[in-house]
C-alpha cells in the first residue's frame, strides 16, 4: 500500500485526461492487488473511491479482480505474473522512440521473479539502456502456497544486480524511504533502478501480519470490523452493501489503441515471370513503409532471426527502430504489445512456431491490451525448409481462433503480401500476417496477368476469384494457393472446370464467398494447416450458418511431419500440383454428396 500510495501521487499523471499522452507510465505487474491499486488510484483522484469499494468484482463492473487497462489510471491489464516488467520496458522504448520524457514504474511481487520471462525483460532493459525505468518490488516473503523461501527461493536483488539494474534496498513501509529512493533514481539515470521493498503482509492488522493464509482468503464480516478497529477506521460495511445493489458510475476507458496516421505508399509489384518469398516481399514493403515515415515511429523487433524473417535491411537502414531482443520470444510478445500503445508502429517478426505457438498467452494478453502489434510470422505450415516438426507451425490460424481480437492475414504470392503489409500497418489492433519460407510463383489470372498487382486492393474478408467453373470449387489460401490454381487449369484441360477462391482472411470469410461455398457441388479446401482447425473450418462453419448442402472435404495437413524439402514434403502429403488435381478428379467423379 505504501508503495502504491507514493508512486500514484508522485508520478506525473493526470486524473482529469488519464490518457494523457506525456503521463508517466505505471504498470502493475501482480495484477491480483487490484484493490491496493484501487485505493491508490482513488486516493490519486482518479474515481471515488466508494465505487470501487461497492463494485469490486462485481458481475459489468470496471473494477476487476485483477487491474484491467479500461480502469481510469490503469496501464496494463495484468494477473498473468511475470509479465509486467516486459510491459514496463516496451513503454519506456516507447518513451525513447517517441522523443517523449515520461517515466516508467512496474511494481512487482517477489513470487513473479521466478518467472523465465522477468530475466528476459531485466536482461532487455540493461541491453536497451532504459535509465527511465524503475522496478519497485514489494519483498513479503510470502505467496498462495506459503513463504517465497520454501515455494521457490529467488536471489531477488541479485538477479537485477547481476543483470546490470541498479538495486536500492528500502523498507517498504517507510513513506519518505520509498520517495527518496525514488527521487535519487530520477536524478541519477545511470540504469534502470529495482527498488526492493521489504514489506510485511497485512501490517497493522495483528492476527493478519505475515500469515500466508491471507494472502488470498478474504475477512469475514466480524474480521473486518476488527481489522478496522485496530487501524482507527470506521466501519463500511453496510453503506458498502447497499451502494453495491445500486449500478458502479465509473465507465470503462475505451481500451483499444488507436491507429496511427501511417502513409504507405505506392504498392511494388511482381510481374507474372518472378519468383520469390513472400518473406522477402514483406521485408521489401517494410524498408518502403519506414522510409515514407518520418514523422511515425517505426519498430521492429527481433529474436535472432533478422536473416531469416528479412528484417535485416530494415535493421540496416534503421538501426534506431531496429531492437534485438534476443532469444527471448515471451519478453518480446509483450514488449511488443505494449510498444504499440505509445504511439510507435511496432513489428515483431518471428517464425511461426515462436511469435505464435511459444507465447500464446502473451498474445491473448496482448488482445485483452486492445494493442497494435502487427506480427510478421515466416516459416508457417510445413514450408520451414529442412528444419522439421519442431519448426512447422501448424495452427496460425486455428490458434488466432480462440483470441477474440486477432486478426490474421495469410497472403498468397508476393503481390498480395506486399499490399497486405501496407493494410495491415494502418489495421486497428493487432493483426498476423503468416506466410511459408519457400519461393512462390506469382498467381495469375485466366488471362495471364497477375492478379494480386494493378487495381487489386487488399480488403479484409474479400477472396479473390481466380477461376470460374461449375463443376466444383477449389477453397485455398497462402503457400499452395500457386498449385491449387495450376491443378485447376490441369482439370480443366481434361474438361472439368472449377472455381478457384484464393481467401487472405481465412477467420473472416465474406458472404459472397460463404455463400458460393455453399452452392458449389463440392468444396476443396487446400490449405498447409492443420486440416481440421484452418480455412476448412472456417469454411465449415460458415457453411453450416448457410443451411449450404455441397460437399466439403479438406486437404491440409494431418499430423506433424518429417524433415524434408517444401517441395518434397508438399508432395508426400499431396499438397503440390499432383495431389490437389488428383482430390480434385475424384470428387470431380463422385460429384454431389447423396441428397446433398
Ligand atoms: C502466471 C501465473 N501463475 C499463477 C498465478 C496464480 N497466482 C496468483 S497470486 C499468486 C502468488 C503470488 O505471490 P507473489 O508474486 O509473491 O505476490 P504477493 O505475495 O505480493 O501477492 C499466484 C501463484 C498467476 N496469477 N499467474
Amino acid at each position: 500500500m505504501e508503495l502504491m500510495t507514493v508512486l500514484f501521487s508522485c508520478a506525473r499523471l493526470n486524473p482529469i485526461e488519464p490518457r494523457w499522452s506525456d503521463r508517466d507510465r505505471i504498470v502493475v505487474s501482480h495484477g491480483h492487488t487490484s484493490p491496493g491499486v484501487y485505493s491508490a488510484l482513488a486516493s490519486a483522484g482518479f474515481f471515488p473511491s466508494e465505487e470501487f469499494e461497492a463494485h469490486f468484482r462485481q458481475a459489468r463492473s470496471v473494477f476487476e479482480g485483477h487491474v484491467e487497462r479500461a480502469v481510469p489510471g490503469v496501464e496494463w491489464s495484468s494477473g498473468n505474473l511475470g509479465q509486467g516488467l516486459s510491459a514496463g520496458v516496451g513503454m519506456a522504448l516507447g518513451a525513447r522512440l517517441t522523443d517523449s520524457a515520461w517515466r516508467t514504474y512496474v511494481l512487482m511481487s517477489d513470487g513473479e521473479q521466478h518467472k523465465g520471462q522477468v530475466a528476459e525483460a531485466r536482461r532487455l532493459a540493461v541491453k536497451e539502456g532504459l535509465t527511465d525505468l524503475m522496478a519497485l518490488v514489494d519483498l513479503n516473503g510470502i505467496q498462495i502456497s506459503g513463504r517465497t523461501a520454501e515455494v521457490m527461493p529467488v536471489p531477488v536483488a541479485e538477479d537485477f544486480a547481476a543483470d546490470g539494474w541498479r538495486v536500492v534496498y528500502v523498507d517498504g513501509h517507510d513513506i519518505e524511504a520509498i520517495h527518496g529512493a525514488l527521487v535519487e533514481a530520477e536524478a541519477s539515470p545511470v540504469a534502470p533502478t529495482a527498488i526492493i521493498a521489504k514489506t510485511v503482509i497485512g501490517k497493522g492488522v495483528s492476527f493478519m501480519e505475515n500469515d500466508p493464509e491471507f494472502h488470498g482468503r478474504g475477512l469475514t464480516d466480524e474480521e473486518y470490523v476488527a481489522a478496522m478497529a485496530e487501524l482507527g477506521l470506521p466501519s463500511q460495511l453496510a453503506e458498502a452493501r447497499v451502494r453495491r445493489a445500486a449500478p458502479g458510475t465509473v465507465p470503462s476507458l475505451d481500451h483499444r489503441t488507436p491507429t496511427l496516421a501511417v502513409e504507405t505508399g505506392v504498392p511494388r509489384e511482381y510481374s507474372a515471370d518472378t519468383l520469390t518469398d513472400c518473406r522477402s516481399a514483406w521485408g521489401t514493403a517494410l524498408t518502403d513503409i519506414a522510409g515514407l515515415n518520418t514523422g511515425v515511429p517505426v519498430a521492429v523487433l527481433d529474436c535472432d532471426l533478422a536473416v531469416s524473417v528479412k528484417t535485416d535491411a530494415f535493421a540496416a537502414r534503421n538501426p534506431e527502430g531496429f531492437i534485438q531482443c534476443g532469444v527471448g520470444e515471451h519478453n518480446t510478445a509483450v514488449v511488443g504489445g505494449a510498444l504499440s500503445t505509445t504511439g510507435v508502429l511496432t513489428y515483431w517478426a518471428d517464425f511461426g512456431v515462436f511469435g505464435l505457438d511459444e507465447v500464446y498467452n502473451q498474445q491473448r494478453l496482448n488482445d485483452i491490451n486492445g494493442a497494435a502489434l502487427k506480427l510478421v510470422l515466416t516459416h508457417c505450415g510445413i514450408d520451414v525448409g529442412e528444419d522439421g516438426k519442431t519448426h512447422q507451425c501448424l495452427d496460425y490460424v486455428g490458434a488466432f481462433r480462440n483470441l477474440f481480437g486477432w486478426r490474421v492475414i495469410v497472403p498468397a504470392d508476393p503481390n498480395q503480401t506486399d499490399r497486405a503489409v501496407r493494410a495491415m500497418s494502418t489495421a486497428q489492433g493487432c493483426v498476423a500476417l503468416a506466410m511459408g519460407r519457400s519461393k512462390l510463383s506469382t498467381i495469375l489470372a485466366a488471362d495471364g496477368t497477375p492478379v494480386f498487382a494493378g487495381d487489386y486492393e487488399f480488403r479484409f474478408g474479400e477472396t479473390a476469384w481466380v477461376r470460374d467453373g461449375a463443376d466444383g470449387m477449389i477453397l485455398t489460401m497462402g503457400t499452395p494457393s500457386g498449385a491449387a490454381v495450376a491443378a485447376a487449369d490441369a482439370l480443366a484441360v481434361e474438361g472439368v472446370a472449377l472455381t478457384v477462391g484464393v481467401v487472405s482472411t481465412p477467420l473472416e470469410l465474406d458472404a459472397e464467398t460463404l455463400l458460393r461455398s455453399s452452392q458449389a457441388p463440392w468444396v476443396l479446401v487446400v490449405e498447409d494447416h492443420h486440416r481440421e482447425t484452418g480455412l476448412w473450418a472456417s469454411c465449415a462453419q460458415g457453411m453450416a450458418a448457410f443451411s449450404g448442402g455441397g460437399r466439403l472435404e479438406s486437404l491440409g495437413v494431418g499430423g506433424y511431419q518429417s524433415s524434408g524439402g517444401a517441395e518434397e514434403l508438399r508432395r508426400l502429403i499431396g499438397l503440390d500440383t499432383d495431389g490437389i488435381s488428383a482430390a480434385a478428379r475424384q470428387l470431380a467423379r463422385e460429384g454431389r454428396r447423396p441428397g446433398a
